[in-house]
């Protein structure tokens, strides 16, 4: 049975929990498309979430690597199209920490510029609406922080060692519990019940894309 890795990320800037580890936690163990969901968290730190990702690929080598990230705020799944070889603290959101004089840096010496998701974001976000009860769109910039600094590595450590799996990245709003708990009701957040049932399709779709 082939694997498809899934990574969430810890809590940060403030808040109490983090929808990306709930739904890797939540779905880590279930047969999905025909391969075993192995789910991992990991810190939102740039050294430690790379080395931490590279060896759950080197120790499961999957077939799907998908991670997941909260971007409060955002009003449905969004299926990143790509990543950036840029890596900075993003500015302007008082919930994110802002490292003192962080420069602004490339995530891999010499990387291209971008690369693309090697799953098609289009085509995953319409079957998530249409196989789950929640809106999900394709969506063209993940940040420049660790979630963009994940899906890069993800990407680029598949070429760099010409690996065969696929790698994707969704970006999740708040969930509905998290909003009422941690007083967020200005913005927009989905049922944690229902962004499962999202990630569900996703995965099941993208493994049509491996298979
Ligand atoms: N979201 C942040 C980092 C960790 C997370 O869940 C981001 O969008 O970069």
């Amino acid at each position: 049975m082939s694997t498809i890795l899934l990574t969430g990320f810890l809590p940060f800037g403030g808040y109490q929990t983090n929808p990306s580890q709930q739904i890797a936690e939540r779905l880590h163990g279930e047969a999905i498309g025909g391969a075993r969901v192995v789910g991992v968290t990991l810190p939102v730190a740039f050294a430690e979430s790379a080395d931490l990702l590279t060896a759950a690929i080197a120790a499961h080598k999957p077939s799907l690597v998908i991670s997941l990230g909260l971007a409060a705020g955002s009003t449905c799944l969004e299926m990143e199209r790509f990543a950036v070889n840029l890596r900075v603290a993003e500015r302007g959101d008082p919930a994110l920490p802002q490292p003192r004089n962080a420069p602004q840096m490339v995530i891999v010496a010499d990387g291209m510029t971008a690369l693309f998701s090697t799953i098609d974001a289009e085509r995953i976000a319409a079957a998530i609406a249409e196989k789950s009860d929640i809106p999900a769109q394709a969506h063209s910039y993940a940040g420049a922080y660790a979630c963009n600094f994940v899906f890069y590595q993800a990407l680029h450590y598949a070429q760099q060692w010409d690996l065969n799996y696929k790698a994707g990245f969704i970006h999740l709003p708040l969930t509905s519990e998290q909003a009422r708990a941690e007083n967020k009701m200005h913005l927009a957040s989905l049922p944690l019940e229902s962004m499962v049932a999202g990630v569900r399709a996703a995965l099941e779709e993208a493994m049509r894309e491996v298979n």
